[in-house]
């Protein structure tokens, strides 16, 4: 059989394995295990640091077109308003209920509000608080607010940057302030804010400090990346100095303030509030609502899995122990035990999937299969059997690696389902059109996730616990003291 692994879990799996062999050769000084953790999440963290340098520069399009129509919101609201109803349903008093409904009858509100919302940002000292003051006296529209995030990009600011950006995400336009060719930090945020659907222009302030060749340069360059929606402006241009010679040879100086230029904002400004001021609210409301549904599906999933955990961990056990009473050869393992139909029926009725019996059947055995196909089976059995080796215990009871490897691969399922059904929106599948793409995904994701050394080490001693008399539990667990 000719099995394509997928990168993710081959990466995987060679990082078990190599740390499989660091555990049998240095299992007795935990310390270097440590360091080498550290050494490859250097590794990583450097390998995307030099990824995110070497990023080409891209462009942002325009917004246009994105923005959302009245009914559209009014239908989102609902569906929010759905899982919050299901919320109450499977949690009655639930501490999050007041709030999220408190906050739907406020979105309702929001539909119709007249004033519209300004976020000004950018990074420090770009001229945010300069800029208000003049499009305060300057625009023609009077329902507007302007509101000065944070400055973004700094070290140590008293807001994060993604506070800011969510913060931003709350109003209706968003004025985005540079002084020069975008940086890589800011156009980053950029991207995040047009992937939000935040309708955002890009003000080149400050362009007097150029001259004419290096502004419309430098103008170009950032039309170049957010096409149709960048304007230069002056909001307090620096002092002139005016020399005056008068007739009798003597000279007088002053400095003169220029007039701020932002006739180019003020105009455009102006077009947006005409003519998409309504739909730029309802676009508003459209993203809370999605932000407050995400809220509410997460309390929801909370509710969901402390109902699925112990649960998993039943026929965990029940994996384990009828493994372990009928050794079979470790790849029949998950055939005869590992997954259970039974558990996808309970887990699914918890998520709210009904699975009649054969429907569980056919989940258990894909899962099963995918299991195989993806080589979990082949590395969790190794893995049990090396860090029971690894304890010096010379007699493995027959049937141990069996009945813990069972236990093991039962939990990589049950929690791969838990997170699968997490996934899926309320109650519109029911086990029929079962996404096996996503499904495998989701197993190679929740098996890295459950394959580190120190949980592996602590999951076999609980399986040993279970499975074994306490006379050789406690060779097994002295022995394993020693080692760590
Ligand atoms: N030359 C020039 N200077 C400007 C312009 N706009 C603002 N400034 C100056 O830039 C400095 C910072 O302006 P602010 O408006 O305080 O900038 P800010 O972004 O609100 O600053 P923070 O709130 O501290 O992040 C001030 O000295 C302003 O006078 C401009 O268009 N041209
Ligand atoms: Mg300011």
């Amino acid at each position: 059989m000719v099995v394509k692994l997928q990168r993710p879990i081959l990466v995987g799996g060679l990082g078990l394995s190599f740390s499989l062999w660091m555990l049998q050769s240095w299992h007795d000084s935990i310390l270097q295990a440590g360091e080498f953790a550290l050494l490859s999440a250097m590794a990583v963290g450097g390998g995307l640091w030099l990824f995110q340098k070497n990023r080409s520069p891209g462009s942002l399009e325009q917004l246009d077109g994105k923005l959302v129509d009245r009914a559209t919101v009014e239908s989102a609201i609902a569906k929010a308003e759905v899982i919050i109803n299901q919320l109450a349903q499977e949690a009655e008093n639930h501490t999050a209920l007041e709030t999220l409904r408190g906050q739907i009858a406020q979105l309702l509100l929001e539909l119709d509000r007249q004033e519209i919302k300004f976020a000004v940002t950018g990074s420090k000292s770009v001229g945010k608080t300069a800029l208000i003051q003049v499009l305060a006296e300057n625009l023609q529209a009077k329902s507007v607010n302007f509101q000065e995030t944070a400055p973004l990009f700094r070290e140590t600011g008293e807001k994060s940057d993604a506070d800011v950006l969510l913060e931003i995400q709350k109003s209706d336009f968003a004025l985005f302030l540079t002084n020069g060719d975008l940086t890589d930090s800011e156009f980053q945020a950029l991207k995040q804010l047009k992937t939000a659907n935040q309708p955002t222009i890009l003000i080149f302030n400050k362009q007097d400090q150029y001259l004419a060749d290096e502004r419309a340069s430098i103008l170009l360059s950032l039309k170049q990346r957010m096409p149709g929606n960048v304007v230069a402006t002056a909001a307090s241009p620096i002092p002139i100095k005016v020399r005056k010679y008068e007739d009798d040879g003597s000279v007088q100086e002053w400095l003169e303030q220029p007039a701020s230029d932002i006739q180019q904002l003020t105009q455009r400004l102006d077009e947006v509030l005409v003519q998409q001021g309504q739909n730029l609210v309802w676009t508003t409301t459209y993203r809370k609502t999605q932000l407050l549904k995400a809220e509410a599906k997460n309390w929801l999933n909370g509710v969901r899995s402390d109902r699925a955990t112990p649960v998993i961990e039943q026929y965990q056990w029940i994996a384990a122990a009828a493994a372990f009473a009928n050794p079979v050869p470790a790849l029949d393992i998950l055939a005869t035990a590992a997954i259970n139909a039974q558990m996808v029926i309970d887990l699914g009725s918890i998520y709210q999937q009904k699975f009649s019996w054969e429907q569980a059947q056919t989940v258990a055995g894909t899962m099963g299969s995918l299991m195989l196909k993806l080589g979990l089976v082949e590395i969790s059995t190794k893995a049990v059997s090396t860090v029971l080796k690894s304890n010096a215990v010379t007699f493995v009871a027959g049937g141990l690696v069996q009945g813990v490897s069972a236990a093991y691969l039962t939990r990589v399922a049950g929690l791969s389902l838990v997170e699968y059904f997490q996934q899926q929106e309320i109650a519109l599948d029911s086990g029929n059109g079962l996404n096996l793409d996503k499904l495998r995904q989701t197993l190679q994701k929740v098996f890295q996730q459950n394959q580190q050394m120190a949980f592996l080490q602590g999951f076999v001693k609980r399986g040993v616990q279970r499975l074994l008399p306490e006379a050789q539990q406690g060779e097994l667990i002295g022995a394993e003291k020693a080692v760590g």
